[in-house]
């Protein structure tokens, strides 16, 4: 019975040994704590000759042949790299009434259900010297237009009715909205300047 006892504890010792021995092994530990996951921001800033672009940024009236205007555009974002586009949406076309030279100038005044103003007015978008033209024509329906990667650039809008233009658009008008939006810039890039195409 003794040799029993005996043999029990020497089995306790035995694994005692090996209990101990694991708290012996090599071992290494990496730590890295208070990871941190935050959005980063995008807020486009257009201002229009100085100020906050506001609704409406055009409102011109009484027009003649020879009139013409312009407006400095400077379009930055804040936060992340942009791409910008601007959106032009023709909203109302429109011979209004009709006066006598008008038509004379103009068979189908007041019944062909669209203006000549818009058809005759001269809009161009150029980079900030004034000059280098960025697209430029007649606003005679919906358009799009890449800005490129916005970077505090300044635009110009320049609009003219040229001096040639006849009767026909006597008390026409026509409106339409401008939209610009700054866009994220992915691995594809911004478009290239000028207008988007279809
Ligand atoms: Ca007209
Ligand atoms: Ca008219
Ligand atoms: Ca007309
Ligand atoms: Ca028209």
């Amino acid at each position: 019975m003794k040799k029993i006892f005996l043999s029990t504890a020497i089995i306790f010792a035995a694994v005692a040994v090996v209990v101990g021995a694991t708290g012996a092994l090599f071992s290494d530990t990496e730590e890295s704590n208070g990871n941190t996951f935050t959005a980063g921001s995008l807020d486009l800033i257009v201002n229009v000759d100085g100020s906050e672009m506001t609704s409406p940024v055009f409102d011109e009236d009484n027009l003649v042949p020879g009139s013409n205007g312009e407006k400095t555009f400077e379009i930055s974002s804040t936060g992340v790299v942009a791409c910008g586009v601007a959106e032009v949406t023709l909203t109302s076309d429109a011979d209004n009434t009709c006066t006598e030279p008008e038509s004379d100038d103009e068979e189908n005044c007041g019944t062909d259900g669209d203006g000549e103003l818009n058809d005759e007015m001269v809009f161009g978008i150029y980079a900030a010297d004034g000059v280098t033209s960025l697209a430029s024509g007649q606003f005679t329906g919906d358009g799009e237009y890449s800005l490129g990667e916005l970077n505090n650039g300044t635009y110009v809008i320049k609009w003219e009715l040229p001096e040639e233009t006849n009767n026909s658009v006597q008390t026409d008008s026509f409106s339409g909205d401008l939209k610009i939006t700054a866009t994220q810039k992915t691995d594809e890039g911004c478009e290239p300047i000028g207008e988007i195409e279809d």
